[in-house]
């Protein structure tokens, strides 16, 4: 009896794979994998059923011999311990990063002369619908804020990329790249107090009030399913912080930075350039305890924020600040500096992490922007935030359009750099 392999990476057994059981059970035994829960996040999106959950979904299918679970997203160690004479798979190659993973498919086969079946995907409106729903569903915000605790447990690191409307919600959300053969792609958002303030041509001192922010937040949660953290500047008085908790919960927002400066708040990056004060520890004690006692979920994060580093108090500020908060009952930690070296983060995470293991710390590499998100995990943290980086790049792009278009009194030179307009058109999916 020939062996077929094929590996499933879905929540819900739609008619589509049964197409293929029934396929690949005229050609043999099948053998179906799953891919774990940390390789779908990479691979797919974010599943609602967690790996051992898939497999009993599966072991119930009539046809299917045998549930081994795929621990990595390419085929080499499955491939090489179960050596199927036929891998069956439909033939969605156009999807992003499949590409990749044929090739690798055929490559592992054609060692010892076994062969990749492709049949025609199916994808009927039924199917369509079905789809669309489990993405309605990630997208509820029950289902959303306690899904950036859910992936700090499965990955050593999580990326977050800032995002500032629903079209840079978009690109967090499907930006998938295919490199050295892995597959990856953001894993969190980051809604920016200086992204959001600067896209609204508003300098970011806490200017842009909260039911601005949260429109924002509410165009990006309309049109993307990750975890979504929010820059809460410094909560503003401990009175108004305890309703936008919330208010933060209810849009399934899975967790708020507050940060320990008082008065005028200025963007950190300034440093000591102009006047910032940092608020006493007392009392930011008391904002950061006052938000835990007014949160209603048990997934929402409240992340504290320590400025000492940008405002030149000292490491054993940060530090003692650091432990002060989490027994306020911070959620995590977040340190923050500007220097191009990353130094004094990493000695501010070493350092902490001697006396705490668990704690999630949280950077953001903008200045110190050399060190990697691996030398940053084996230094212990958890999440590494890019802050700015699409506003940043989009800025110059546009300003260029602009002047290009007033030097050349026509648009014919710009338009070579511009997308397409058949694409702008066809960018976002109509439902
Ligand atoms: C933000 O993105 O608004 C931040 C990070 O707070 S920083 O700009 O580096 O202060
Ligand atoms: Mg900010």
């Amino acid at each position: 009896m020939k062996t077929v392999y094929t590996c499933f990476c879905t929540d819900i057994i739609h008619e589509g794979h049964l197409n293929i059981i029934k396929k690949a059970k005229e050609l043999g035994d099948l053998i179906v994998g799953v891919l774990v829960d940390d390789k779908m996040i990479k691979y797919n999106r974010f599943p609602t059923k967690t790996t051992d959950e898939r497999v009993r979904m599966i072991e119930k299918l009539d046809g299917v011999s045998k549930v081994v679970v795929q621990d990595e997203i390419m085929y080499d160690k499955i491939i090489r311990n179960l050596k199927p004479d036929y891998v069956i798979h439909g033939d969605n190659w156009q999807d992003p990063g499949m590409a990749v993973i044929r090739d690798n498919i055929i490559n592992n086969l054609s060692t010892y002369g076994g062969k990749l079946v492709e049949i025609p995907y199916t994808y009927n409106s039924v199917i369509q619908k079905k789809d669309k729903q489990m993405i309605e569903k990630l997208a509820m915000p029950e289902f959303r804020r306690g899904r950036l605790k859910r992936v700090m447990s499965l990955l050593p690191i999580v990326k977050a990329l800032e995002v500032h409307s629903g079209l840079t919600g978009l690109i967090a959300e499907k930006t998938v790249v295919t490199n050295g053969g892995e597959i990856d792609q953001f894993d969190a958002m980051w809604i920016s107090s200086l992204c959001d303030s600067t896209n609204k041509g508003k300098p970011d001192i806490e200017l842009v009030d909260m039911t601005s922010r949260f429109r924002t937040i509410e165009d990006v949660t309309e049109v993307t399913t990750k975890p979504i953290i929010f820059d809460g500047d410094t909560g503003g008085l401990t009175e108004h912080f305890v309703y936008t908790v919330r208010s933060l919960e209810r849009m399934g927002v899975s967790a708020v930075i507050i940060e320990d400066k008082t008065g005028l708040k200025k963007n950190s990056l300034f440093g000591t350039e102009v006047e910032q004060n940092q608020e006493s520890i007392e009392r930011f004690c008391e904002k950061l305890t006052a938000g835990k006692n007014a949160q209603l979920s048990d997934d929402f994060m409240i992340i504290a924020r320590i400025e000492s580093l940008i405002l030149e108090k000292g490491m054993e500020d940060a530090l003692k600040r650091a432990f002060a908060y989490r027994e306020a009952g911070a959620d995590g930690i977040m340190i923050h500096s500007r220097r191009k070296e990353a130094d004094e983060i990493i000695e501010f995470c070493d350092r902490f992490r001697l006396d705490d293991k668990d704690t999630p710390i949280v950077v953001v590499p903008t200045s110190f922007n050399h060190i990697t998100e691996n030398e940053l995990a084996e230094h212990g943290v958890n999440i590494c935030i890019y802050a700015n980086q699409l506003l940043r790049a989009a800025y110059p792009a546009m300003e260029n359009a602009a002047v290009e278009i007033l030097k050349n009194h026509r648009a014919f030179e710009i338009d070579k750099k511009l997308m397409p307009i058949k694409q702008v058109i066809s960018l976002i999916e109509e439902h």
